[in-house]
């Protein structure tokens, strides 16, 4: 059902030293359908390790990506207005850098619902999508997004190619965590891509994930977390130059990467790469307690909601999120102390939470109930949150912000 990587992902080095190992957990966004409630949900050891050679800290556990994003895959990025907002002020910057206009090709990897590519379609500019997950393409289409439903690599990058379409923007954003055969992905952007186009590339910021123990954004749907020292060697090893990096607040944290085929480095880069390893980040020893630091909140989280439910709290959760899974199972938090999750993702609702198999119901759920606490598991729009849920607020509601560290707001 899995297997078990022989050396690196990126520069194959057999010099993995293991940092964190988070037990056995089921499939991050394996929402259990209530006609498969009969079942037990499959779950997978999930172990990370950090290579001593090209400092890339990764997943050692590979789950097929067609287990992973199947027609039971159902995160579709639509659902939040933060991550709207955030995509379409990046395609706007966009619009304007690289003079986009009728002629230009935008290309996504990974364009879900086409939640970002509407923005260029919107302003007639040509794009396409691509994602293997069967709903949110499908959905795309339907928005009127053209969107091939596949998994995107060297092969199909060559297939475009042939068929006369090479990207003016070939945007990535959470995906390149996600692939196996990482060397090939890049190789295909570096294939698809114009000699004058750009890769504008998202992804988490490992040092935030370790230094903010966001712990839950391990799952087996992200093979890897990124340092942008990590990064630089991987885009060379492909002829494609990192030009600049950005660090912004989405998702707990992340990387947008800017990357072409000519080298027109800016400092971003050497700056970043500068102050990785002098604060260590490029060493095993800054990855050496970070296991200890999660075990610390994991106690700390169940006590704390523990205690709530024994002084005759009902606790509630919000966000059915990929992380939310990773939580409560390796946490140890499940019907016992909550009782529902909500979610405005419809796709999500009627579905159980794998593992814990928690139910999840709509968000106006909170105000009807009101439950003495929520749990927040999409802790990364906390504050998009806490407006939508003022009603819930001001009825005495309180929420419980499971990290960083666990506190009541
Ligand atoms: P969200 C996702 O992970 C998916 P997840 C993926 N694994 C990835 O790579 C990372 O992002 C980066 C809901 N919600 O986006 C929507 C509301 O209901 O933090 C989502 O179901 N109301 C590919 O799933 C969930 O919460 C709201 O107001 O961990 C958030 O999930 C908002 C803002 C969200 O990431």
């Amino acid at each position: 059902m899995h297997e078990v990587i022989a050396g690196c992902r990126s520069c194959g080095s057999t010099a993995l030293e293991p940092i964190l190992s988070l037990g056995e957990v089921p499939l991050a966004d394996g929402l259990v359908d209530a006609s498969r409630s009969e079942g037990i949900d499959p779950r997978y050891p999930l172990n990370v390790a950090f290579c001593l050679e090209c400092s890339l800290v990764q997943v050692v556990e590979t789950v097929s990506p067609e287990v992973l994003f199947d027609e039971t895959y159902v995160y579709y990025s639509s659902f939040s207005d933060e991550l709207l907002r955030h995509s379409r002020e990046n395609a706007e910057q966009l619009i304007v850098s690289r003079s986009l206009g009728p002629e230009s090709l935008v290309l996504e990897l990974a364009s879900n619902d086409g939640y970002m590519l509407r923005n260029f379609a919107e302003r007639k500019i040509p794009v396409l999508g691509i994602d293997p997950a069967p709903g949110p393409a499908r959905a795309a289409r339907e928005a009127g997004i053209p969107t091939l439903e596949a998994f995107f690599g060297e092969e199909l990058a060559r297939s475009l190619v042939a068929e006369g379409k090479r990207a003016d923007v070939v945007i990535a954003n959470n995906v390149l965590a996600h692939v196996p055969d990482l060397n090939g992905f890049v190789e295909g952007i570096r294939i698809v891509l114009k000699d004058d186009g750009i890769a504008v590339i998202e992804a988490p910021y490992v040092r935030d994930l370790i230094d903010r123990c966001e712990f839950d954004t391990i799952y087996h749907e992200h093979l890897c977390y990124y340092s942008v020292s990590a990064l630089a060697p991987l885009f060379a090893r492909h002829d494609l130059s990192l030009n600049r990096v950005d660090h912004l607040p989405i998702h707990g944290g992340s990387l947008r990467l800017f990357v072409g085929t000519r080298d027109e480095a800016e400092d971003s880069v050497r700056s970043y790469l500068e102050e990785e390893r002098r604060s260590g980040l490029t060493e095993a020893a800054y990855y050496r307690d970070f296991a200890t630091r999660v075990r610390t909140i994991q106690r700390h989280l169940l006590s704390t909601v523990r205690e709530l439910k024994e002084k005759g709290s009902r606790i509630a959760a919000y966000g059915a999120a990929a992380k939310g899974t990773i939580l409560l199972n390796s946490t140890g938090i499940g019907t016992d102390l909550i009782d529902f999750v909500v979610d405005r993702n419809v796709h999500k609702q009627g579905r159980f939470v794998p593992g814990v198999r928690i139910p999840i119901d709509d968000p106006s759920r909170l105000e009807k109930d009101m439950p003495d606490y929520v749990l927040v598991l999409a802790w990364n729009f906390k504050d998009e949150i806490m407006r939508q849920q003022d009603g819930y607020r001001r009825k005495g509601g309180r929420f419980l912000i499971p990290v960083p560290e666990p506190v009541v707001v």
